[in-house]
């Protein structure tokens, strides 16, 4: 039997949901002890089709940490994500469901968290070995860091390890770290060099990009600014701002690659004082979005005047 694991590619969570339900599946049905598994990565990109077409006949299917799926050939269902029902009829068709194997949950910060939960209360089945792995799951998929030196440092195996599988990740990638990920200590995963190797050249442009913004930025009242328009930008760092500002209550940068220019905008997580402004509300004022919390707007790369107008505007309204 073929067991098909289509999981939100390439990020942490996505991955070590994966592993942990291919350990559940083994260990909680015997006849797929010795079965393959088979991980295919889904992304949440426009136009992207529906998950359900990844989805193969005559295998046991999984769909985890990814938007929901009529498809009669769904068989396993893990999510945390609240935008899991887009396509139209599917949350009618999820609460319908009489399988008891698709679980869907908003409030959790990951979804291997939710996975661990529902497999211990309902199935009876614990991994005490694979502890470790998902506190570090719930801490890098929900941002629970202490504070912005641990959020932006690749020093804990996890960070590592998240760092490679989110900028290097792949199916091939995946299919290597997946089965290490429940049979190994995440220090061991991290040395070996199927992630050491890779994480030199990531360490580095990141390092390059911290000294980039530590060049270019300046405080204006309770934001953070970043001009980083002057030359392509080839990774990110979502929290290296408020290191450098850690007494900024957002933050705003404005990046470009050879297609599109990018408004980023956030709320600092450490901040000292409760946030005031919605930067959804705020980016959807320029055809963006995203969340309170945290959001982007995207622009043609001929746009650069208008991008730098939006981002005075919505400077000077964080700080009203
Ligand atoms: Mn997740």
């Amino acid at each position: 039997m073929e067991v098909l694991v289509a999981h939100h590619g390439y990020c942490f969570d996505g991955a070590t949901t994966a592993a942990l339900f291919t350990r559940f599946l083994r260990e909680t049905n015997p006849a797929l002890a010795k079965a393959e598994f088979s991980y295919r990565g889904l992304l949440y990109e426009p136009n992207a089709p529906p998950p359900g077409e990844k989805l193969k006949a005559g295998a046991i299917n999984a769909i985890l940490d990814y938007r929901y799926s009529p498809s009669e050939l769904l068989t396993w269902y893990f999510d945390h994500h609240v935008s899991a029902f887009q396509e139209k009829g599917t949350e009618a068709h999820f609460r319908a469901d009489t399988s008891g194997k698709k679980f869907h949950d908003g409030t959790y910060g990951s979804c291997t968290k939710l996975l661990v939960d529902i497999a211990r209360e309902r199935f009876g089945w614990t991994a005490p070995d694979l502890d470790e792995l998902v506190t570090w799951s719930d801490i890098i998929d929900a941002a629970r860091f202490p504070d912005a030196d641990v959020a932006s440092s690749f020093d804990p195996p996890a960070m590592a390890i998240a760092a490679v599988v989110q900028e290097q990740g792949d199916d091939w990638l995946n299919s290597q770290v997946i089965p290490l990920l429940v049979s190994k200590p995440l220090a061991e995963v991290a040395a070996s060099p199927l992630i050491a190797q890779r994480l030199g050249p990531i360490k580095q442009r990141h390092e390059a990009l911290a000294k980039r913004m530590a060049d270019a930025g300046e405080q204006r009242g309770d934001v953070a600014w970043f001009d980083l328009s002057d030359a392509p930008l080839d990774t990110v760092a979502k929290f290296v701002g408020y290191k450098l500002y850690p007494y900024a209550q957002y933050s705003v940068v404005l990046s470009r690659n050879p297609k599109r220019v990018k408004i980023s905008v956030g709320f600092n997580p450490w901040a000292k004082r409760p946030r005031q402004h919605n930067i959804a509300a705020l980016c959807e004022r320029y055809g963006g979005g995203g969340h309170p919390v945290v959001g982007a707007i995207s622009m043609p790369a001929s746009d650069l005047a208008r991008a730098r107008a939006a981002v005075d505007d919505i400077i000077a309204s964080l700080n009203a």
